[in-house]
């Protein structure tokens, strides 16, 4: 068996299209929650313990290498989790880029049936150029967001309150600006307990929002 056909075999089996450029996009049958952020964020880990699935979504030490989107099958038939190329940091070196690839712009461009998207933060950096220039664009196409802090678990309790009210601040900047809703942070240790609270309360606010509750 060739690696092509190997690749295929597995692809269809775990529920899931990898797509290099819209073309690849799957047919707009399912409501989409998109993860977005830095390369490294934590985006792909977050989607494993959302999906009580350990290996669904590949996590990697190394930034930078994911430069397909990803469409998960999630527990609802109606929606797929989509997991977006990192941003910040080119693959082969390690400086930083300065704007999304192009597969990500399509994404939000094409008009897909996306129902949030989750900006994930890492909670110790705060927001970043590019975070702010996703906020920017999320609000120009009217999608609704929500930030979520990740690797809370390498901060103290205190911290992670003042870096919640810091993110707020930016948020509510943001949200006023556009005349957006402004949603809370959350704060998630996804990575070493994914059974995590905040991770169940992330669950909950998503569902919410995609079914139109909040
Ligand atoms: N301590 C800690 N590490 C995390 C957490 N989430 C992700 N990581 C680690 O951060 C690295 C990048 O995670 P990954 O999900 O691949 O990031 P992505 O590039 O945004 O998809 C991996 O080594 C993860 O194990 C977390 O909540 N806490
Ligand atoms: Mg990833």
């Amino acid at each position: 068996m060739t690696q092509v056909a190997k690749g295929k075999k597995r692809q269809k089996s775990q529920g899931y299209i990898a797509a290099a450029s819209a073309k690849q996009f799957p047919s707009p049958s399912r409501r989409e929650i998109a993860f977005a952020g830095r390369s490294n964020v934590g985006k792909s880990t977050l989607i494993n313990a959302l999906s009580k699935r350990r290996n669904l979504a590949r996590t990697s030490k190394t930034p930078g290498k994911t430069r397909l989107v990803f469409f998960y099958e999630t527990e609802r038939a109606d929606l797929y989790f989509v997991d977006l190329p990192g941003y910040g940091y080119a693959k082969a070196s390690r400086d930083e880029l300065t704007s999304f690839s192009r597969v990500t712009d399509d994404y939000f461009k094409s008009g897909r049936p996306i129902g949030v998207v989750l900006l994930l933060i890492d909670i110790r950096r705060g927001f970043g150029d590019l975070d702010l220039q996703m906020l920017d664009y999320l609000c120009h196409f009217n999608i609704a967001w929500q930030v979520v802090l990740t690797k809370a678990d390498k901060l103290s309790r205190q911290a992670i309150v003042k870096a919640e009210r810091e993110a707020m601040a930016m948020i509510e900047k943001y949200a006023d600006q556009y005349g957006h809703k402004a949603y809370a942070p959350i704060s998630v240790a996804a990575g070493p307990s994914p059974r995590d609270l905040a991770v169940q309360s992330l669950e909950r606010r998503i569902y919410n929002i995609v079914d139109g509750i909040e």
